[in-house]
């Protein structure tokens, strides 16, 4: 159950079951809340706007993310890293994160395929995950991850290759809606940059409204937004909690969301339904307002 996954590769998402998600979302420096969960809904539109880092670190409060090989040849593999803390050693106490130590994003960087997995960790600290990263080319990987002798959730990104002959597309078009295994999932709302906006997911199945969306690691959707041309990270948890009395399970999924800064950003949202992950990925470059005061 820990090292399930999932994938989404160029527009067809799919599958796995159980595995995690993660946390994180647009402040670096916010403090734990409950269940080592940050704050999932900031109250503050706009905070983070300048000096969000949009995690693009490799090392952030003393910890450091080491990869085992940068460069790897396609196909699956078992990924290997760890995480460094401030005395160089490897990190082996976490709090874990909407119900994981540590949640891997990796996602090739023109963002057409995006992965969720959840690595077990060895007793030394050494992190492993089956991986199959089918086609060469450029990787970035992210953890999330609350070391215990931090306070927060951070992000640490790093690169990652994998060799061949190498066929980079462009991000996909930007749309409203995509269909992933015979879901058809709509995104309403907008992303400007520096300031908070509420996204609405909506998941249709034949048509007809999913209304009984499954609890995915302690919420009906997860959503990893990420910048082309940097792949700045935003990780994001719904408004509302499965079990709170107020929150449907489906078929519309919100969120409150801050793009760090203009851009075309990629929003992968992961959501669960009769015991399989999917992920529906869509393009959405930022709104431009005009503030009047
Ligand atoms: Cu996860």
């Amino acid at each position: 159950m820990n090292a399930s996954h999932h994938t989404h590769h160029a527009g067809h998402g799919h599958h796995g079951e159980a595995g995690g998600t993660a946390i994180a979302h647009s402040a670096p420096d916010t403090h734990d809340g409950h269940r080592g969960h940050i704050d999932p809904n900031p109250a503050h539109p706009g905070h983070g706007a300048g000096a969000f880092p949009g995690r693009l670190l490799v090392t952030q409060g003393g910890c450091s993310l080491d990869l085992a090989d940068t460069v790897l040849q396609p196909g699956a593999i078992d990924f290997r890293f760890r995480i460094l803390g401030p005395d160089g050693r490897p990190v082996t106490d976490y709090t874990a994160i909407h119900d994981r130590e540590l949640h891997l994003i990796v996602a090739r960087r023109e963002l057409t395929a995006f992965w969720h997995v959840h690595p077990q960790r060895a007793a030394d600290g050494t992190w492993s995950v089956q991986l199959d990263l089918p086609e060469a080319g450029a990787y970035r990987v992210f953890t999330d991850i609350a070391p215990r002798g931090l306070s927060y959730t951070i992000t640490l990104g790093a690169d990652l290759a994998v060799a061949g002959n190498y066929a980079p597309l462009p991000i996909p078009d930007p749309a409203r809606t995509t269909v992933v295994d015979g879901y058809e999932v709509e995104l309403g709302g907008e992303l400007v940059a520096g300031e908070g906006r509420q996204l609405t997911l909506t998941v249709r199945e034949d048509g007809s409204p999913v209304t009984d969306l499954q609890p995915y690691l302690a919420a009906f959707g997860h959503l990893v937004v990420l910048r082309a041309g940097d792949l700045a990270y935003v990780h994001v948890h719904p408004n509302g909690e499965p079990g709170d009395g107020v929150t449907a399970p489906g078929p519309d999924i919100t969120f409150h969301t801050v793009a760090p800064g203009p851009g075309v950003y990629r929003l992968f949202l992961d959501f669960k339904h009769r015991g399989t992950v999917r992920t529906a990925a869509f393009t959405l470059p930022t709104t431009t307002t005009h503030r009047h005061h």
